[in-house]
């Protein structure tokens, strides 16, 4: 089996996500630290422009966003499931809650109660790039955020109030995952964290048996050895084109593939795959050969460029 390599750094809330997938399903892999900030000529290099953090690699298949780097851990390694309850469907919506509601007023709280303690090099990239945050404004912000923040935080609170160990009974999942990588970034950010959490006592104790599932086992790895593991490998077939699918698209085609949120800088390539739940598009680069690129379909564009 092909390494499991993760482009990510430490401090990175969403890379926290998946580093927990990795440890809950007690698997190695391979850890590439990338840049706070672009640029990112390595990861670039793999993706064709996308920026984010994290991004998974397997040999050549190269697997943006958390969302379907969730998809692909479980289709892999089924056991133990990200969904132990049989809630795939629910827990998979949840990342719309994660993601946004309960990740965006955290993020605004860590940006504006660090901002004088961050390099002038994060200010300016992430002002270009969070554009769901008022940046010049966050300062006055802050009450609001705090009151937001810790609403969704209590919903936590209210669905361990039955004294289950776990968000959806007596063992971890992907809901979990969704529901604690905000925490765990405003522990790590927001000084004001303790204050915020001090009434949610069953999440304190719930916040323990998170850091219990770990991160799997990770070893170093050099960029360099990445890109040459993907050069290596080539890449694969992709699984063709849903003739259902609304686009209209073909095999073959070249398409730009656009997040829809923020940090929108477009993926082009020729269309390999799409379905309900994925995207993939084949490009090369002299420093990986050929690689396919996968996007979750939720969340992104897809957008036919005509051949110029
Ligand atoms: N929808 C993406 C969001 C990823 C995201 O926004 N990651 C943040 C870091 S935690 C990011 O990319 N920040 C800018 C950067 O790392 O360059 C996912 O689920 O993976």
């Amino acid at each position: 089996m092909t390494e499991l390599i993760l482009h990510h750094f430490d401090l990175s809330p969403f890379a926290e996500k998946v580093r927990l997938m990795l440890g809950l399903k007690g698997l190695a892999w391979r850890s590439v630290e990338i840049p706070m900030v672009m640029p990112k000529p390595f990861l670039t290099a793999l993706t064709g422009g996308y920026r984010k953090t994290p991004v998974l690699q397997i040999g050549a298949d190269i697997y943006c966003d958390t969302r379907l780097i969730a998809a692909e851990l479980e289709a892999r390694f089924p056991h133990p499931t990200l969904f132990p309850f049989g809630q795939r469907g629910l827990t998979m919506a949840l990342a719309a809650w994660s993601d946004g509601s309960f990740f965006e007023p955290g993020a605004g709280l860590s940006m504006g109660l660090n901002k004088r303690g961050l390099p002038e090099a994060v200010i300016n990239d992430r002002k270009a790039f969070f554009n769901f945050m008022d940046f010049d404004n966050l300062e006055r912000e802050i009450p609001h955020l705090t009151t937001q923040f810790r609403a969704q935080a209590d919903l936590v609170e209210q669905q361990l109030a039955d004294g289950r160990a776990f968000m959806q009974g007596d063992i971890p999942g992907l809901a979990d995952i969704h529901a604690y990588f905000p925490v765990w970034m405003a522990r790590g950010n927001v000084p004001i964290a303790g204050q915020i959490f001090a009434s949610f006592e069953r999440m304190q104790a719930w916040e323990a048996r998170m850091r219990g599932v770990g991160h799997g086992k990770r070893t170093e790895m050099s960029a360099e050895d990445a890109l040459a593991a993907a050069r290596a490998s080539g890449a694969p077939p992709g699984l063709g084109v849903d003739a259902a699918d609304a686009l209209g698209l073909t095999v073959g085609v070249r398409v730009a593939v656009v997040p829809n949120d923020y940090g929108k800088d477009p993926v082009v390539g020729e269309l390999a795959t799409l379905s309900l739940y994925e995207v993939a598009v084949r490009r090369s680069d002299p420093l990986v050969g050929s690689v396919l690129v996968h996007f979750p379909r939720i969340g992104y564009r897809v957008v036919h460029e005509y051949n110029k």
